[in-house]
């Protein structure tokens, strides 16, 4: 590492602005749709307008959700995460063309799945419980880009291979480390859902099997639908540790507390699935209470990744002056977008952690559950603390990707600003709106039964919901005009952060996988395995498929 030669990373660079390319367009559609779900909420339903386009609420919806939280992360993630890796290794991705296959076979698995979702025919939501049942297509599309990022993975091994033969008694690369462990965490969770898939809804959907099991189908889900989460913060946390510090002017706390709360990710992201299933019958009580057990277990990496990150902050801003308990933090650089939208998107997770705390515990999750609450939950972690922090990390990449430099800085900071004002007003009404019993999923807007507590809140909805979508806007603009007509240089690719307590300070088991695998496989063995063969025997594939929409 120390003496290394930069290599020409440029066919990565342009394999990650592919990746970039389609997630932008699946954000685009993303904020349009959750537009017009917000005015929905001051009484504006433009669906009948929008038709054949958007037919209804519902197929909108599915849109938001399918193009926000699988597309727009999937592909971000995609493009970013092997761009990280190969800039730590200092080494070209171990295929190329294994690369740009993985591109294509997502894109094709995009397309499949697109044109059933656009033409209304997989108005299913992003969870597609049965027997709501999508055209075929839909699930097999998904199902590919699935595979997809299985390539990725192998992609990544293959690479740490190379890397390792040439430096046997190095520790493995903060940065590459974790792209490994995310990519392979996320492999083992995706599983559920490619079982569900493959053995379920796929079969179901084509007609070969006219019946299905729908809280089989729920749990094999959920068995993939959390650690998802953590496929989309991880990534996020990559750059917090990896790349933020520097950002910041100072340097990573701790190296191996990193690489060790990645790897309680790794053991602990899967076991957690029974919570989104509290209120299933057919899994016993003491099975959801493992699962609840779990789920605060995988809030103590987070937690270290809080303190870790925050402590690099520190050292940055007192390299810049900064001084007092908390006073320091305006010390940070906050005219950098980069690093702004970053630190946003942290500070906002932090409620978005709180509210998941009450949707994990057993007894609080009642009065919540399937609640607006649940919405403004996931807009403050995925949908600010990810989609913020992928914000900033782009406002570097793209730079570098295109050779250009940001068209506007100032623009980027008012981009960043009105995410969080448009954000807090958003998600502080959806909190209040479910506490008050307003449902999710629900087109408000034609609701016969509006209650009187809600009047107050629905127009903050719309307000919020305008203002995260202008700052969209703003986001899409200046990253065009990037790309078109910005005549600022091309910035370098910025550096990694060293570390306080670098790599040599971890001990060597950290830097081994089979020793957490194994672990990883037995925790997840004993919280699924007496439940899923429970389900095997006592229940049945009885209901066929409908469509409600
Ligand atoms: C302009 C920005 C956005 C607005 C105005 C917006 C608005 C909304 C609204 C009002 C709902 C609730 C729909 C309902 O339950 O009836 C919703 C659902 C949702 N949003 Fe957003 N959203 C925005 C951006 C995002 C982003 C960036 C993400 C994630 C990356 C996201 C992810 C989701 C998901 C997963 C759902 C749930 C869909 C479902 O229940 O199937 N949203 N959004
Ligand atoms: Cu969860």
């Amino acid at each position: 590492m120390t003496h290394a030669v930069p290599i020409d990373l440029s066919s990565e660079r342009r394999l990650t602005g592919a990746f970039f390319l389609i997630a932008f367009i699946a954000l685009f559609v993303g904020v349009v749709t959750g537009l017009l779900q917000g005015l929905s909420h001051v009484g504006l339903n433009v669906y009948p307008w929008l038709r054949p386009l958007v037919q209804s609420y519902y197929h909108g919806l599915s849109l938001h959700g399918v193009m926000n939280v699988l597309v727009w992360t999937t592909f971000f993630i995609c493009g970013f995460v092997p761009y990280v890796a190969v800039r730590a290794y200092n080494r070209p991705l171990a295929s190329r063309p294994l690369g740009w296959a993985t591109f294509g076979l997502m894109l094709l698995g995009l397309i499949v799945a697109g044109v059933p979702l656009l033409q209304n025919n997989a108005t299913v939501m992003f969870t597609f419980y049965p027997p709501m049942q999508a055209h075929w297509a839909f699930y097999v599309g998904l199902t590919l880009v699935v595979v997809g990022t299985w390539l990725v993975t192998l992609n990544l091994l293959l690479t740490q291979r190379n890397w390792r033969r040439q430096h046997r008694s190095e520790r493995t690369p903060l940065p590459a480390f974790m792209s490994l462990i995310t990519f392979i965490m996320w492999t083992i969770a995706s599983l559920g859902l490619a079982a569900e898939m493959l053995f379920m809804l796929i079969p179901w959907s084509l007609g070969w099997s006219s019946e299905i099991n729908p809280l089989l189908a729920r749990t094999l889900f959920w068995f993939t639908g959390h650690p998802i989460v953590y496929f989309w913060l991880l990534p996020a946390y990559i750059s917090w540790y990896t790349l933020v510090p520097r950002q910041a002017g100072g340097r990573l706390f701790s190296d191996p507390m990193a690489r060790a709360s990645f790897l309680l990710f790794l053991l602990l992201s899967t076991p957690v699935g029974f919570h989104h299933q509290y209120t299933d019958p057919g899994i016993a009580q003491g099975w959801k209470l493992v699962h609840t057990f779990f789920t605060f277990a995988v809030f103590f990496p987070s937690l270290l990744t809080f303190f870790n990150v925050v402590a690099s902050l520190e050292t940055g801003a007192r390299a810049r002056g900064g001084q007092g308990l908390v006073a320091w933090f305006f010390k940070l650089p906050w005219g950098d977008p980069s690093l702004a939208a970053q630190v946003l998107a942290m500070l906002m997770f932090a409620f978005g952690g709180i509210g998941g705390l009450i949707n994990a515990s057993h007894s609080m999750n009642l009065l919540v559950h399937n609640s607006m609450y649940i919405v403004g939950h996931f807009h403050l972690t995925v949908g600010t603390a990810v989609t913020l922090s992928f914000m900033g990390i782009t406002y570097w990449l793209v730079p570098v990707i295109v050779g250009r430099g940001l068209w506007s800085r100032r623009l980027a900071l008012t981009q960043a600003w009105l995410w969080v004002v448009g954000m807090t007003v958003f998600s502080y009404a959806l909190h209040s709106l479910g506490l008050e019993g307003m449902p999710r999923r629900t087109w408000i807007g034609m609701a016969t039964y509006i209650q009187p507590e809600w009047r107050s809140l629905m127009p903050l909805v719309s307000i919020g919901g305008t203002i995260m979508f202008v700052s969209a806007m703003l986001y899409f603009l200046n990253l065009l005009l990037t790309w078109a007509v910005s005549r600022e240089p091309a910035p370098a690719p910025i550096e990694f952060a060293e570390a306080v307590s670098g790599p040599e300070a971890a001990p060597v088991f950290l830097d081994r996988l089979r020793p957490w695998l194994l672990l990883s496989a037995i925790f997840i063995l004993v919280a699924y395995v007496p439940t899923l063969i429970h389900l095997l025997m006592e229940s049945s594939a009885n209901v066929s498929g409908f469509r409600v929409w």
